[in-house]
C-alpha cells in the first residue's frame, strides 16, 4: 500500500467516505481491458445495494467480450461533473489515462473527494487524489476492491463476484502471469464459494473470437518471422488486412500473446498499420529477464516490463514470401 500509510487505514477512509455521501462517480480508463470494467461493475453494484445513487463513465466504448458483465449497458461516455461528491478512478494507472484530466483537477480542488484505486506504480495521479488506495503487489484493481467490498460487509451476489473475479482472471491472463500470488488464489477460491461464474467469464473472455477475428489471427499467424539471433518473434498486420478480414484492431488483441508460445522466444512483436499512417508495434514477453518497456523507449514508445509498444513513421513491405519494415 501507499508508503508509510497504514493500509487497513486506508481502508477505513475510503469505507467512511462510502457511508457518509450519496452521490457517486466512478471512472473506468481509456480502451478499457477487463480489470478497470470488472472492478468498476462490482463497486457500481455494491453501491447501488446500498441506495447510493452511482453513475460510470468511461470515454472508450466497452469491448464486446466484456458486454455481459452486469450494468456495462449503463457506462456513460461522457458525464457533467458538478453533481457528484465523491470520483472513484479505477486501474488507470495515470492521469491522462482517465480521460478527463482537467475536470479531475478541478474537481479534485474544489471537492477533495477524489479516491484512486490503482495497483500500477505511483504516478501524477497520487498527487492530485485525496485518497491513494494503491497497493503494486497485488494481481489487480479487483483485488483490491474485493478488499473493500468485505470491509463494507454488504451482502456478496453472484453477480459481484463474478465481476471481480472476472477482473482478476484478466489481469492475470487466466491465472498464468506472473502476478497470480497466493493471496490471488485465495480470493479466486473465495470468489467461488460466493458463486462466481468461472464458466460465464471463461466463454465470454476467452471463447469469444468471431469467424472474422479468427481469419485475421490466420494472417498475422501466416506471417511469423523468428530472428533466431533475438530470439524475437514477430509479424504484421495491414489496414488492408483488417477491412479484407472485415475486422478491426480490437480484433488483434490476444495475438500478440499467442505469437510468444513459442518456448525459446524472448519476446514478440506485432507492427500493425495505423490509420493515421504510422507503424504502430505492440511488444509482449514472457520471460522475466527481458524488459520490452526498453524496448519500445528506444523508439520514443513506454509500457511495462512485459507489455509495452511504440510507434513510428516507417514504410511497411510487402509480398507473399516476406514483409519488411524500414524507417523512413
Ligand atoms: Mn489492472
Amino acid at each position: 500500500m501507499a508508503s508509510g500509510v497504514d493500509p487497513s487505514m486506508l481502508l477505513d477512509k475510503v469505507c467512511s467516505k462510502i457511508r457518509n455521501y450519496q452521490n457517486f462517480l466512478l471512472m473506468i480508463h481509456e480502451d478499457p481491458d477487463g480489470d478497470t470494467l470488472a472492478a468498476t461493475v462490482a463497486i457500481y453494484l455494491v453501491l447501488r445495494s446500498l441506495e447510493k445513487n452511482v453513475s460510470m463513465v468511461c470515454k472508450d466504448p466497452v469491448p464486446a467480450p466484456f458486454l455481459f458483465l452486469p450494468e456495462s449497458a449503463k457506462i456513460k461516455k461522457d458525464i457533467l461533473f458538478g453533481d457528484f461528491e465523491v470520483i472513484i478512478i479505477i486501474d488507470c494507472g495515470d492521469l491522462k489515462r482517465t480521460g478527463f484530466s482537467e475536470r479531475l483537477k478541478k474537481f479534485s480542488r474544489v471537492r477533495k473527494n477524489l479516491i484512486n484505486i490503482d495497483h500500477h506504480p505511483k504516478n501524477d495521479l497520487w498527487k492530485i487524489a485525496n485518497i491513494n488506495l494503491v497497493d503494486q503487489k497485488v494481481s489487480s484493481a479487483s483485488e483490491i476492491v474485493w478488499k473493500l467490498i468485505k470491509e463494507l460487509n454488504v451482502p456478496i451476489t453472484k453477480e459481484i463476484s463474478t465481476a471481480i473475479l472476472t477482473g482478476i482472471y484478466t489481469d492475470t491472463g487466466g491465472f498464468k502471469h506472473p502476478n497470480t500470488t497466493p493471496n490471488t488464489l485465495r480470493v479466486y477460491s473465495e470468489l467461488l464459494n460466493y458463486g462466481a461464474r468461472l464458466k460465464q467469464i471463461t466463454k465470454n473472455v476467452s471463447l469469444n473470437k468471431s469467424v472474422a477475428s479468427l481469419r485475421l489471427w490466420g494472417v498475422v499467424l501466416s506471417r511469423i518471422h523468428k530472428n533466431q539471433e533475438l530470439g524475437i518473434v514477430s509479424s504484421v498486420v495491414t489496414r488492408r488486412d483488417l477491412s479484407q478480414c472485415n475486422t478491426n484492431y480490437y480484433d488483434l488483441s490476444g495475438v500478440v500473446n499467442l505469437m510468444n508460445a513459442i518456448p525459446d522466444s524472448q519476446a514478440a512483436i506485432l507492427f500493425f498499420e495505423t490509420p493515421e499512417g504510422l507503424i504502430r508495434a505492440s511488444l509482449r514477453t514472457e520471460k522475466d529477464n527481458v524488459d520490452v518497456s526498453k524496448i519500445a523507449k528506444l523508439f520514443g514508445g513506454g509500457g511495462h516490463k512485459k507489455a509495452a509498444g511504440f510507434s513510428i513513421a516507417a514504410d511497411l513491405w510487402l509480398n507473399n514470401r516476406s514483409w519488411e519494415i524500414v524507417l523512413k
